[in-house]
């Protein structure tokens, strides 16, 4: 557990920041969450066409989206009508280990990637009322693409490998620019049953 590396642009990269004993740790947490919170399959606004990948959240506030109401924050699973279960404790001291100075986290979205085709298209995290605290994400079983570009959608991307137990942080101007999953690479992690990937974003929502 190296000291987070501060990149270009106010990334904050810590790859490895969780050997295989916290991974699998965590991966017990994530486990009792999605017990009590199942994962969803979300849909997208206005098209109602299906993420490749499915969901949960922990916290007071979890992010979700469907046809009918679209991208948004609410405090209730959407297909049991239950509150999120709180986030884990041991992801709320990683957030102050990584981000001493920032507000603590309300949402915790879990993103499952449950097979070798699932993917997330470039985007920007802007839902949150708060858009300045940065965005926290762990990374859990097999490696993946990620894709990050700048403030505008044509920007040009780099390209970066999230494997397991990476933390990446978006913050100060990175906070803004669009990213995505390209790809999942299959028989990368034995964590997870290849070619499953986990990855958790932590999110300040609201203005402390
Ligand atoms: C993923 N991650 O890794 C998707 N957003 O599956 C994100 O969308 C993300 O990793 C904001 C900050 C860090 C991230
Ligand atoms: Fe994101």
């Amino acid at each position: 557990m190296a000291a987070p590396l501060h990149g270009e642009d106010g990334l904050i990269w810590a790859p490895g920041w969780l050997d295989r004993a916290a991974q699998q740790v965590l991966l017990e947490d994530v486990r009792a969450v999605l017990r009590r919170a199942p994962l969803y399959t979300p849909t997208m606004p206005r098209s109602g066409a299906p993420l490749s990948v499915r969901m949960s959240n922990a916290g007071a506030l979890g992010w979700v989206t469907d046809k009918q109401d679209g991208y948004r924050y609410q405090a209730t699973h959407p297909a049991t009508g239950a509150p999120w279960p709180p986030i884990p404790a041991r992801l709320l001291a990683l957030w102050s280990d990584i981000l001493p100075d920032a507000p603590p986290p309300e949402a915790c979205l879990i993103n499952w990637y449950g097979q070798a085709g699932a993917r997330m298209g470039l985007h920007r995290d802007r839902d949150e009322e708060d858009l300045e605290t940065p965005v926290l994400s762990v990374s859990l079983g097999a490696d993946a693409w990620f894709r990050l570009g700048g403030l505008r959608r044509g920007d040009p991307t780099r390209r970066m490998k999230l494997s397991s137990g990476d933390v990446l942080a978006l913050a100060g101007k990175s906070r803004h620019f669009y990213h995505g999953i390209d790809r999942i690479v299959p028989d990368s992690s034995t964590l997870l049953t290849s070619p499953q990937r986990l990855n958790l974003t932590l999110r300040r929502v609201t203005r402390a």
